[in-house]
């Protein structure tokens, strides 16, 4: 790095103990060394130095009483990363390691995936290091109840329209969106995610996973492969994980493990999943459940050793750097071919080398998984119209939007010379929108 080095100094310096910021903003600068080059206007604007500084970040308290009368305390966060192109966008974590540097890289990651989308939104994220796990649905009310008696003043349709993530699904949504509704007396399209007869859209469940099958399947396709006939490795068994399993398996290939946050299942024969939705959107229980329906299957405590099972395919679909150096390693010595990343950062910087070194084709996260906030923008632009597409229209738009976000990332990567190199391309193409908006509106003095 030699013209952003002095920006990555800084984002070191001035939020020092965020290494997960640290990683993704580390990869971004570098992959725009060449765009600064060529467009020295951006240095003069500062769009660099200002890109990497959230425009607000919203850190709150939030109680709540459990079911034994004990008053408990969280952390709320809402970071307001970007809003050039739209207004701010992006999921809630509700997870015990959530902190404000893993919300800041999140929100930073937020701000390409939603401009390559080609929809009209800034970037966001936000959530708490509440724990749903283990608690009854009165306990995850009254939280998600308290947590909006806070957010709401910082967010609305026009402003800030915050959704799911890792713990926050339908439920934790639909919480939140009445006590929205409660205080401010709007029905409104101002959360995403939203169920059905209330404002959701056809598709939004499924369009995360589904979304990143169709731009894996866009990049095989390019080299003469298909999903069909391959064998398929996916980490996590939530919403991500279910639906890119789903859509998979519609395309032919066979998917052979699931896994969670204490370990994995292999069924050799193909991951039924009828079952997993069952044990996991259902009874909310541990994928080892799997192996008492499915004797044949195996199941083997530890989260990382998904990564070892022979495949052609892998979709990282659980969390940020789950796949290391080593694991990248071992996926390539066993004939992995392709990595179409589902979760958020889930190969550290040192893994996707390994992978671009190796020529495995590979699909950053902030293309790959763009479909779920895609389909959340096609949500908002539902509910402005007040008006519903149906399912195959919904699914129809969703498939477009990946095959032009693959285009789009190729063409920049060509454009600046790293053929083949989508971390490359995905993150020009994602910046120059930006950029551009940034420029073009000026600077608050
Ligand atoms: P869910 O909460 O539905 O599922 C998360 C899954 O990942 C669970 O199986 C969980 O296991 C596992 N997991 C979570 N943390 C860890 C960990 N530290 N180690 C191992 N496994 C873990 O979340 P989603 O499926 O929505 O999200 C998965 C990923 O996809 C996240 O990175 C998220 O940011 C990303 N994403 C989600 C989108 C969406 O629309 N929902 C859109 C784009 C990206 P356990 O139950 O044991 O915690
Ligand atoms: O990481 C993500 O893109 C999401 N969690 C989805 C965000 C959204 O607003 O739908």
């Amino acid at each position: 790095m030699k013209l952003l080095s002095n920006v990555m100094e800084q984002v070191l310096k001035r939020n020092p103990n965020e290494p997960e910021f640290h990683q993704a903003a580390k990869e971004v600068l570098e992959s725009l060394e060449l765009v600064a080059e060529r467009h020295p206007e951006f240095i003069k604007a500062g769009i660099f130095d200002r890109i990497v500084e959230p425009e607000r970040q919203i850190i709150f308290r939030v109680p709540w009483v459990d079911d034994n009368g004990n008053v408990r305390v969280n952390r709320g966060f809402r970071v307001q990363f970007n809003s050039a192109i739209g207004p701010y966008k992006g999921g809630l974590r509700f997870h015990p390691s959530v902190n404000l540097g893993i919300i800041k890289f999140l929100g930073f990651e937020q701000i390409f995936k939603n401009s390559l989308t080609g929809l009209p939104i800034g970037g966001a994220k936000g959530g708490s290091d509440f724990d749903p796990k283990g608690k009854s649905d009165g306990e995850v009310m009254r939280f998600c109840q308290s947590f909006m008696t806070e957010l709401y003043r910082h967010i609305g349709p026009d402003t800030d329209v915050p959704a799911g993530d890792i713990g926050v699904g339908a439920r934790e949504i639909g919480y939140m969106y009445g006590q929205y509704k409660r205080i401010k007396n709007d029905f409104t399209g101002v959360l995403t995610g939203k169920g059905l007869t209330w404002g959701g859209s056809l598709v939004r469940t499924e369009a995360t996973g589904y979304g990143l099958c169709y731009f894996v399947e866009e990049m095989l396709k390019a080299k003469g492969k298909s999903f069909k006939g391959a064998t398929v490795a996916i980490s996590g068994s939530g919403n991500v994980a279910i639906y890119a399993a789903e859509k998979a398996q519609e395309l032919g290939a066979n998917v052979v493990t699931m896994s969670d946050s204490n370990g994995y299942i292999y069924d050799p024969d193909g991951i039924k999943l009828d079952t997993v939705k069952r044990i996991k959107e259902v009874e909310r229980k541990r994928i080892k459940e799997y192996v008492k329906y499915h004797p044949s299957a195996q199941y083997t405590e530890g989260c990382t050793g998904v990564w070892t099972v022979k495949c052609d395919i892998a979709l990282p679909c659980a969390t940020q750097n789950e796949i290391d150096e080593q694991s990248a390693k071992t996926l390539v010595a066993n004939g992995c071919y392709a990595v179409g990343e589902g979760a958020n950062m889930p190969s550290t910087n040192e893994a996707i080398e390994v992978f671009l070194n190796a020529k495995v084709l590979f699909a950053p996260a902030k293309a790959a998984n763009a479909g779920g906030v895609a389909t959340s923008a096609l949500e908002m632009s539902q509910n402005s119209m007040r008006y519903s597409w149906t399912f195959e229209e919904v699914d129809a738009k969703l498939k477009q939007i990946m095959v032009n976000i693959y285009k789009n990332a190729s063409a920049a990567a060509k454009e600046y010379g790293f053929e083949d190199n989508l971390v490359v391309g995905a993150n020009i193409a994602g910046f120059m929108k930006v950029a551009n908006a940034m420029y073009a509106q000026g600077i608050a003095y």
